[in-house]
C-alpha cells in the first residue's frame, strides 16, 4: 500500500534537514571501524561511523583476549595503548598440553623478540572509543536501520534512523562495511560478486568466565582425548577458560560442578596439575567456522574485519585480522586523499586477503591439531600426537606456530 502523501512529505523533510557529507562513512564501531576512523583522523580525513548499539553495550561485549605484537604497536601509535601497556599482560610463549604432559613454545626466540599481550577485547573498545570521543571523533550509537547505496557511483551513502525515529543519509567518497559477522555491507553487494568460502567445524567453545587466580603463568592449549581445552587468563583475579563441546549445546546442560569435573578430566598431566576453581560468573556456547569473502571491496564499498572473513578462534586471529585490514584500508585512503593516487584501494582486497588466507590457515591447523574429531579413530589421534610432537620438538615447527601466533607482517 502506498505510504500518505504527508508522510512522504515528512520523509523527505527529514532527509533534507539531516543529509550530510563525509570523507569515509564506516558501519560498525568495534575494532576495524574505530582503528581505522582513528588513523584516519590522524592523518586529517574525517569520517562517521555508525554503530547499532549503545555505548555500554558495545563496551561489554565479551570477546577476544589476545593481541598480536603489531596489534600493541598499533595502539602505541595512534595514542590507545597507554592502559593496555599498565594493565595488559605480555605473554612469551605458550603451553601445548597433550600425551600428559606440557610443552613450552617460546615466542622471542623464535621471532626476533615478539611476544603477545593478554587484554580483553572490551578494554581495547573502551580505549578506543575514549580516544575518538576526546579529539572530537563522530560515533553515532544507536544507529538503527542502517543501509548502504549507490555503492558503485563516487558518491555512495548510508542511510539510518536515530533513537527518536529520525532518518539521516550520509553522502560519503567511500563506505567502510565493518559490521561484523551480521554485516549489512557484506550482503549489499549484488548477488554473483562476492565468491564466499567456508568451513563448519563439527564442535563449539563453551566458554566461562570465573573468580579465581590464574592456573598458569601462559595459556594453555590442551589436546584431550575429551575434547580440546583452552585456560586463559583476564587478570589476577579474573580467569577466562574453554573446553570443545557440541555446537548446540546449552549453557544450562553444564552447571559449575559439571563444568569444573570436565576441565579437571581434560587438563590432567602425569603429576596430577589441577586448575583453580572459582566462581564462574559468565557461561557461553560459541559456534566455530571459517568464512572468507573475495573480493573484500565492491565499488566504494571496502570491507574490514569480520563482515569480510571469520576464524575460529583457536589462532587467536579475528581482533588482529581486524586491525591489519583497518591499517592497509587506511593506509590505500590516506595516499588517495594525499595524492590522488587509487593505486592501493585497487590493491585493498588482494593485500588485505593474502594475509586473511595465512591467519586462516594458521586457525585451520591449530583447530585441527587440538581439537578431537567427531567419529576420529585411532589413527587420527595418533597423526596429532604425532603433530604435536614434531612442533614442539622442531626448531622449525615451533617458529612456525611462533611466528604465526604474534602474528605475520602486513606486506
Ligand atoms: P565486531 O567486533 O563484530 O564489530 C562490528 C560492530 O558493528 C556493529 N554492527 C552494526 N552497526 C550498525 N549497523 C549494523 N547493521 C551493524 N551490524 C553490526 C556491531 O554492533 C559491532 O559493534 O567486528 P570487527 O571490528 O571486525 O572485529 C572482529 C573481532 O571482534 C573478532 O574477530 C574477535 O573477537 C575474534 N576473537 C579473537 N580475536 C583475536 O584476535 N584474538 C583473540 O584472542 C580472540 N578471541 C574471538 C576470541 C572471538 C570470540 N567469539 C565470541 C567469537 C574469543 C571468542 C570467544
Ligand atoms: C581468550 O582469552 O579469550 C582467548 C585466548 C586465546 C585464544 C582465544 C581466546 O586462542
Amino acid at each position: 500500500m502506498a505510504p500518505p502523501m504527508r508522510s512522504l512529505l515528512g520523509l523527505a523533510n527529514a532527509l533534507e534537514e539531516t543529509v550530510v557529507r563525509t570523507q569515509v562513512g564506516i558501519v560498525g564501531a568495534g575494532p576495524a571501524g574505530l582503528l581505522l576512523s582513528h588513523i584516519l583522523h590522524l592523518r586529517g580525513i574525517e569520517s562517521v561511523v555508525l554503530e547499532r548499539h549503545a555505548r555500554d553495550d558495545v563496551e561489554a561485549i565479551i570477546k577476544a583476549g589476545v593481541l598480536e605484537q603489531g596489534t600493541i604497536d598499533l595502539m602505541n601509535e595512534i595514542g590507545a595503548g597507554g592502559r593496555m601497556m599498565k594493565e595488559g599482560f605480555r605473554h612469551e610463549g605458550i603451553v601445548l598440553r597433550f600425551d600428559g604432559r606440557d610443552e613450552r613454545i617460546d615466542f622471542p626466540s623464535h621471532t626476533s623478540g615478539k611476544s603477545v599481550m593478554i587484554y580483553a577485547q572490551h578494554d581495547v573498545i573502551k580505549d578506543l572509543i575514549k580516544v575518538r570521543l576526546e579529539s572530537d571523533g563522530d560515533i553515532r550509537f544507536e544507529s538503527k536501520d542502517v543501509s548502504v547505496y549507490d555503492l558503485d557511483t563516487t558518491e555512495p551513502k548510508i542511510r539510518y534512523r536515530d533513537l527518536q525515529g529520525d532518518i539521516h543519509e550520509i553522502t560519503c567518497d567511500f563506505i567502510a562495511g565493518c559490521d561484523g559477522t551480521q554485516s549489512v555491507c557484506r550482503p549489499s553487494v549484488p548477488a554473483g560478486v562476492l565468491k564466499v568460502y567456508e568451513r563448519l567445524y563439527p564442535f563449539g567453545w563453551f566458554g566461562i568466565l570465573c573468580q579465581a587466580p590464574p592456573s598458569s603463568s601462559e595459556l594453555i592449549y590442551s589436546m584431550h582425548e575429551r575434547g580440546f581445552v583452552l585456560v586463559s587468563t583476564r587478570s589476577p583475579d579474573i580467569q577466562r577458560m574453554y573446553f570443545q563441546c557440541s555446537p548446540t549445546d546449552k549453557t544450562d546442560n553444564w552447571s559449575d560442578d559439571r563444568i569444573w569435573a570436565e576441565f579437571r578430566a581434560r587438563l590432567e598431566t602425569k603429576d596430577g596439575w589441577a586448575p583453580k576453581e572459582g566462581r564462574i560468573f559468565s557461561k557461553t556456547v560459541i559456534g566455530m567456522r571459517s568464512l572468507v569473502v573475495e573480493p573484500m571491496r565492491y565499488g566504494r564499498l571496502f570491507l574490514a574485519g569480520d563482515s569480510a572473513h571469520v576464524v575460529p578462534p583457536t589462532g587467536a586471529k579475528g581482533l588482529n585480522l581486524a586491525a591489519t585490514d583497518a591499517q592497509i584500508l587506511a593506509r590505500a585512503l590516506i595516499e588517495y586523499y594525499k595524492s590522488n593516487r587509487t593505486d592501493l584501494l585497487d590493491r585493498y582486497s588482494d593485500t588485505a586477503l593474502r594475509r586473511v588466507w595465512k591467519a586462516t590457515r594458521f586457525s585451520w591447523w591449530m583447530t585441527s591439531m587440538l581439537h578431537t574429531f567427531p567419529g576420529a579413530d585411532e589413527f587420527q589421534h595418533r597423526l596429532q600426537l604425532a603433530e604435536l610432537d614434531y612442533v614442539t620438538r622442531s626448531k622449525a615447527g615451533a617458529a612456525a606456530l611462533a611466528e604465526n601466533y604474534v602474528g605475520l607482517p602486513i606486506d
